[in-house]
């Protein structure tokens, strides 16, 4: 569009005098009055007219005639062009520009004219355009081709976490998907809040068994279960001393051994039992076993540690299967898998399915401290749908022990494991 001026004795003048050089195509832009009527010196006003010369015909649909148009009155004597009134003519001529143009269609192409802003808007764009069709490549092109072609960069480093992470692709794959499709566009436009958003859905899929107390005059047994060397009875100590002493409400405390096999295991928990001065007991059979829950019928908490089983020693995964079977009293068993956090998802998989027989309730995952990616432990909780109730972060009794939470295990996921922030 150019912008054009004309002047005359009154703004009708000024804008016949338009008319005859222009004709009827024109838009008027602003009235001005450049000087007052004095005696001896008429005043001069001033139209300016903004022209599209190449699109005539589309011009004239969407505006009147010059000669149907009022000359718009202005009260200011300031003549000077300052930047403010640029500013409204640039707006001015942006709104009356826009319906010219389709939907989608390049302006430049319909016009012929475009403002040097516009054109600046449209390369930074084109540019941007051409960046996240790299980034998209590099990162979803092989590893995704099942999503469509719309994913924004600001996801490609949460991709990238999520992956290294140790997450199991699927499950990341269908989580992406989920994230693509649900998220507002508008969402999309801000690696931050691409980011929120999705630490937000992660948090939202980690199920999670909230701790509570036991009811009134109700009682809670805990069985740990898991293989070889992964922080069953330290994990036992821990609980035992948090429910004992830690929580709000002191409760009774009673354990259960049924690690006899192994040299020293009865003596490791005797041990903490000594110490935090709670009742014990030890089964070596499973008819024993619902004898040694009677005999600490007294606690609020019964606290069984088992004998740790390899994947391939199905003897004594049956030996607590016989106990859980043997139970006829009115005690409900908690079974809690403990797995560690440091070995790959495909390995926690292979341990769960081979826990399984002994109807999992909830998992705990130890040795939060000894690992760098979390996505595994999110992977085993995404696929098995299993709560998890308690992390363990270390090796001291008590209190390297969290209560498991959404929020706990996306923010390792993403930023690692913070001491720092238990
Ligand atoms: N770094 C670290 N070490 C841990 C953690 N939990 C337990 N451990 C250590 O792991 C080792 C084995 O712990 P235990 O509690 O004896 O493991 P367990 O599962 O009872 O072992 P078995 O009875 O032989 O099956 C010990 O040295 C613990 O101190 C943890 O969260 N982090
Ligand atoms: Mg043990």
């Amino acid at each position: 569009m150019k912008i054009l001026t004309f002047t005359g004795k009154t703004p009708s003048e000024a804008l016949r005098n338009a008319k005859i050089e222009i004709g009827d195509d024109g838009m008027l832009i602003e009235t001005r009055e450049v000087r007052k009527k004095t005696l001896g010196r008429d005043a001069l006003y001033e139209v300016v007219i903004g022209i599209d010369e190449k699109s005539h015909n589309t011009y004239k649909q969407s505006i009147k005639p010059l000669n149907k148009q009022k000359p718009i009155k202005k009260e200011s004597e300031d003549v000077l062009y300052d930047i403010s009134s640029a500013a409204r003519q640039i707006s001015k001529i942006a709104d009356v520009t826009d319906p010219l143009y389709e939907y989608g269609t390049p302006q430049s192409s319909s016009s012929g004219y475009e403002p040097k802003e516009l054109k600046e808007i449209k390369t930074e764009i084109t540019k941007l355009g051409d960046k996240v069709k790299l980034i998209q490549n590099m990162f979803w092109e092989e590893k995704l081709p099942s999503l469509d072609n719309t994913i924004p960069p600001e996801f490609a480093e949460i991709y990238r976490l999520a992956s290294q992470s140790g997450m199991n692709k699927e499950h990341l794959n269908a989580i992406m998907k989920i994230t693509l499709e649900h998220m507002p566009f508008k969402m999309r436009e801000n690696s931050e809040t691409v980011k929120r958003y999705f630490q937000t859905l992660l948090r939202k899929m980690v199920p999670v068994r909230i701790e509570t107390p036991p009811a009134v005059g109700k009682k809670k047994v805990i069985m740990l279960v898991g293989p070889t060397g992964v922080g069953k009875t330290t994990s036992i100590a821990k609980l035992a001393a948090r429910y004992s002493f830690l929580m709000e409400k002191k409760h009774k405390v009673g354990l259960v051994v049924l690690d006899t096999y192994r040299i020293g295991a009865v003596e490791q928990l005797m041990q903490y039992a000594r110490m935090m001065k709670l009742g014990i007991e030890t089964v070596v059979d499973p008819p024993e076993f619902v004898g040694a829950l009677n005999s600490l019928r007294y606690c609020d908490y019964i606290l069984i540690d088992t004998m740790g089983s390899s994947p391939y020693d199905k003897t004594k995964i049956e030996k607590i299967y016989e106990c859980l079977q043997a139970n006829n009293t009115e005690f409900l068993i908690d079974v809690v898998l403990v797995v560690p956090s440091s070995i790959k998802y495909e390995d926690l998989k292979a341990t769960y399915d081979n826990f399984e027989t002994l109807n999992i309730d909830t998992m705990m995952f130890t040795k939060l401290d000894e690992t760098r990616g979390f996505g595994n432990i999110f992977s085993l909780a995404y696929e098995t749908k299993k709560p998890i109730s308690y992390f363990s972060v270390g090796q001291e009794v008590p209190e390297d022990l969290v209560c498991a939470s959404g929020g706990f295990l996306v923010d390792c996921l993403l930023h690692g494991f913070n001491r720092s922030k238990i």
